[in-house]
C-alpha cells in the first residue's frame, strides 16, 4: 500500500514540475498546457507621446487579460527588433506582437517564428512582405485614410481661395508605414488642386526636436509659407517653437495639421496653435490581448483589424480634451 502512495505522489510531482518548467502557454510553443500565455512585445522605442501611451496600454491590458508580458524597447532601431523577437523565439514564448519600426526586412526573423510554430501578430505598424502566412493578424489605424482625411480639411478650408497654398511637411520616420501612407493619402486628395504645392517634405523622425530643427530650416529657406502638415503631434509641436521662433503665429500666419491627438497636441488645438488634428488611436492594448488568446487557443482571426478613430478641430478640441485618456 505504502509503494502505491509514494508512486502517486511521484507520479504527481513529475507531471507539476514538468508544467512549472514550461514558460507558461496554453498550447503554445512551450507547450505548457495550464492555459497561461507569454506574449514577447517588440516596441518601436519611446519617441512621442502617442508611444508612450501605447507602451501604457499594452502593459496594463496585460496585466489586466493575466498575459505574462516580456517587453522589449527598440530604441527605433530596427536590429534591436529582430533581436528581441529572436530572443522571444528562443525562450519559447506563446506568442509575438510588434510594432515593426519600417516596412521591409522582416520575412527572415518571421519565418523563424513561423517554423518555431510561435504566432505573430503586428500591431500599430505595418510590414510590407508578400507572404501574409507570416503574421496571423495586422491590428492598426488606416494610416493612408488619415492622410485623406488630413488632406479633406486643408481642400475644404481652402476652398474659396485660388492663390497658391504652400506646404510644408514633417514626414514621420523614414519607411515607416505611417510615414508612407500618410504622406500618400493627403497628396492623393490635394492633388486634384494644382494651387497645393508641397514646397518642402523630409522626416521629423516622429520626435518634437527634429520636427522643430527641420521646421526652422523650412523657415529660412522658404519665406511664404502658408501650411504645415506634420505626420504626428509631436513634431507639429516642435514646429510650432520654431514658428514663434521666427517671429510667426502658429494656427494663423501658418496653419498647421497633424495626426495623432494626444493631450499635448489636443490642448495646442485648443489654444489655436494647431487648426486640426486626425486621431489615431494608441489604445490598442485590450484588442491586441483579446487576439493574443485566440491566436494561442488556434481560432482563426481577421487579417485586419482597424482601428475606431476620428478627427478634431479647434472647438471640438476645447470639449474633448477633459475627457481624453492619452
Ligand atoms: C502611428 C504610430 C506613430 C504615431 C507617432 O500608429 O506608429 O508612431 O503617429 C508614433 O506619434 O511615433
Amino acid at each position: 500500500m505504502l509503494k502505491r502512495i509514494s508512486a502517486l505522489v511521484l507520479a504527481g510531482l513529475t507531471a507539476a514540475a514538468l508544467t512549472s518548467c514550461g514558460s507558461g502557454g496554453s498550447g503554445g510553443a512551450s507547450g505548457a498546457d495550464d492555459g497561461s500565455i507569454t506574449m514577447g512585445f517588440s516596441q518601436v522605442g519611446a519617441e512621442s507621446g502617442w508611444r508612450t501611451a501605447n507602451t501604457k496600454s499594452v502593459q496594463e491590458a496585460a496585466k489586466e487579460s493575466g498575459i505574462t508580458l516580456k517587453f522589449s524597447d527598440a530604441q527605433q532601431k530596427q536590429e534591436n527588433q529582430i533581436k528581441a523577437i529572436r530572443s522571444y523565439i528562443q525562450q519559447k514564448v506563446d506568442v509575438i506582437a510588434f510594432s515593426p519600426v519600417v516596412e521591409s526586412g522582416w520575412d527572415t526573423v518571421l519565418k523563424e517564428a513561423r517554423d518555431a510554430k510561435i504566432p505573430v501578430i503586428l500591431t500599430d505598424r505595418a510590414v510590407d512582405s508578400k507572404d501574409t502566412t507570416l503574421y496571423k493578424t495586422f491590428l492598426g489605424s488606416d494610416f493612408v485614410e488619415e492622410g485623406r482625411k488630413a488632406g479633406k480639411w486643408l481642400v475644404e478650408s481652402f476652398n474659396n481661395s485660388t492663390d497658391p497654398v504652400n506646404i510644408v511637411e514633417l514626414q514621420g520616420t523614414t519607411g515607416s508605414a505611417p510615414a508612407n501612407d500618410r504622406k500618400a493619402g493627403f497628396a492623393e486628395v490635394i492633388g486634384a488642386d494644382p494651387k497645393f504645392k508641397v514646397i518642402a517634405s523630409q522626416t521629423g523622425d516622429f520626435t518634437r526636436a527634429k520636427g522643430k530643427e527641420v521646421m526652422e530650416a523650412f523657415l529660412k529657406s522658404n519665406p511664404d509659407i502658408d501650411v504645415l502638415y506634420a505626420h504626428n503631434d509631436d513634431m507639429g509641436l516642435g514646429a510650432i517653437e520654431a514658428i514663434e521662433g521666427a517671429g510667426k503665429v502658429p494656427g494663423k500666419d501658418i496653419k498647421i495639421i497633424t495626426v495623432d491627438a494626444v493631450k499635448d497636441g489636443m490642448q495646442a488645438l485648443a489654444d489655436g496653435k494647431i487648426n486640426y488634428i486626425v486621431e489615431c488611436s494608441p489604445l490598442l492594448g485590450p484588442q491586441l490581448m483579446d487576439l493574443a488568446k485566440k491566436v494561442v487557443k488556434g481560432e482563426t482571426v481577421p487579417a485586419r483589424v482597424v482601428t475606431e478613430e476620428t478627427t478634431f478641430t479647434q472647438e471640438q478640441a476645447k470639449t474633448a480634451l477633459p475627457n481624453r485618456k492619452y
